[in-house]
């Protein structure tokens, strides 16, 4: 089974939509592996969001993601990383689509919400970057069979 790392960010917080945003994550029959409640501290932010470093957006970017506590996440599923991108939706919520997280629930850019990688090799990196191996829990669920066959 795939992993990817997930992220609810400040505004998900702030806002009361942990609930929501998981409820939509539990109900597609993907997994959690693991969770961590945290504020992160500004020099993980900035490697976590590396790629951007340079942007125009990448100060404000990195404020808010240090801004309040996120909670942190890897889950597990069928293809998750493009499953769980799709029901993201796009980068801008105002692109995405009803039907998706940022779609239903977001308004800009940088307030998005969610944070997911975007392919294995960036879901591997982030996860070690965020997680220590016993924070992951290899677990069976008796409803896997009537998730995946
Ligand atoms: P995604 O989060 O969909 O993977 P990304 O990796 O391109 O998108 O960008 C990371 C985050 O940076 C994004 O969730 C919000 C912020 N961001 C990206 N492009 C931006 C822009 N043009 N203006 C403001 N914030 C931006
Ligand atoms: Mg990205």
């Amino acid at each position: 089974m795939e992993r990817t790392f997930l992220m609810l960010k400040p505004d998900a917080v702030q806002r009361g939509l942990m609930g929501e945003i998981l409820g939509r994550i539990e109900a597609k029959g993907y997994k959690p592996v693991a969770m961590k409640f945290m504020r992160i501290p500004k020099e993980l932010a900035e490697r976590h969001y590396a790629e951007h470093k340079g942007k125009g957006f990448f100060p404000g970017l990195i404020e808010y993601m240090t801004s309040g506590p996120v909670l942190v996440m890897v889950w597990e599923g069928d293809n998750i990383i493009m499953g769980m991108r799709s029901m993201m939706g796009k980068t801008n919520p105002q692109d995405a689509p009803l039907g998706t997280i940022r779609g239903d629930l977001a308004q800009q850019t940088g307030r998005n919400l969610i944070h997911g990688s975007d392919g294995p090799e960036s879901a591997k990196r982030e996860i070690e970057l965020f997680f220590n191996d016993y924070e992951i829990q290899d677990w069976k669920r008796s409803l896997d069979p009537w998730f995946t066959e």
